[in-house]
């Protein structure tokens, strides 16, 4: 990794990849491509491309000499199913085209899957790596689509492809936005504003989470991973901590006083379509990953870190 291109640079993973990403490989070596959501306070170099756009990202990657992309543009679970045929295009077109130039280009690529890719038929305990796969989401079926297209990239054309299957994943830095397991941030951001919250979710929902620190971590290591440790063009299961929604809750609770009520909406269905743990002993194995944050843990980071910078925290 020497010219780094991060996609979605300014979402919920890529606003906090692409500082670990600067502080590891110097500023000037990694490029952030986003469109209308960068920061005035962003520091770094920025280029703007839609991702369908294959001649506008061409010209970014021959630009700055890329060899590694971090593919993180996609629309997310709930957000998805509000508009089905834009969210195969982001994902799936985007993912295409990041692969062709991967193959012309000979780059290292980043691209994730995530519980979205499993769905009501898949076991819900300690989910196999290998297993049924039939998501009712269009972002879960875009994944389980671009699993397989990263594999078929592989297995034809050789490209360096490393990928692991995110749980819902727990940060600060940007607000909840589009996805099912928002409401595990989005409890923080309301707690700290009104000591009050209506999770979209019933108390007993639990899915695999993770604190961001531990999802950069495992991101940066896998492409870190010598190449003979990692099955190129497989999407790891990659797990930390489950709790339910109530235990969450619980837990805020033992940091600040919030009121916290259940009105499922349509994303039950789509949190209940999902694992509620995963065995992601391949990934142990294969290049050691391994979690270091707990419920306990992360909510205390949360907080703390919300104080400080919510604007009424
Ligand atoms: C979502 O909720 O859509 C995402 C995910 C679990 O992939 N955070």
């Amino acid at each position: 990794m020497q010219k780094i291109l991060v996609t979605g640079a300014f979402g919920q993973i890529g606003s906090e990849l692409t500082p670990a990403l600067q502080a590891k490989y110097g500023a000037d070596n990694v490029i952030a491509l986003g469109h209308s959501n960068i920061p005035p306070s962003f520091k770094g170099v920025v280029e703007t491309a839609e991702i369908t756009d294959m001649v506008a990202l061409e010209a970014v990657i021959t630009k700055y000499h890329i060899d590694t992309v971090f593919h993180l543009v996609s629309i997310l679970s709930a957000k998805g199913e509000k508009d089905p045929s834009l969210t195969w295009k982001i994902n799936m077109e985007g993912l295409k085209n990041v692969l062709d130039l991967a193959v012309k280009h000979k780059l290292q690529v980043f691209w994730p899957s995530t519980i979205a890719a499993f769905g009501p038929t898949t076991p819900k305990d300690q989910t196999p790596q290998d297993t049924i796969m039939q998501p009712t989401t269009m972002y879960g079926v875009s994944k389980v689509a671009g699993e397989n297209l990263c594999h078929y990239y592989f297995l034809k054309y050789g490209v360096d492809v490393r990928s692991v299957r995110y749980p819902g994943v727990i940060s600060w830095k940007t607000p909840p936005g589009g996805g099912t397991s928002d409401y595990a941030v989005a409890i923080f951001y309301e707690g700290l504003k009104s000591g009050k919250y209506e999770c979209f979710v019933n108390e007993k929902t639990t899915i695999p989470m993770m604190y961001i620190d531990d999802a950069i971590r495992g991101t940066i290591e896998i492409m870190e991973a010598p190449k003979e440790k990692v099955a190129l063009g497989l999407s790891y299961n990659l797990a930390a901590v489950s709790f339910s929604a109530e235990e969450l809750a619980t837990e805020v609770n033992k940091h600040l006083k919030v009121d916290v009520t259940y009105k499922p909406d349509y994303r039950q269905t789509i949190a209940d379509s999902w694992p509620k743990s995963l065995d992601d002993s391949k990934a142990r194995t294969d290049w050691g990953w391994k979690h270091e944050i707990d419920l306990t843990k992360m909510t205390t980071i949360m907080i703390d870190a919300l104080k400080e910078n919510l604007p009424n925290g």
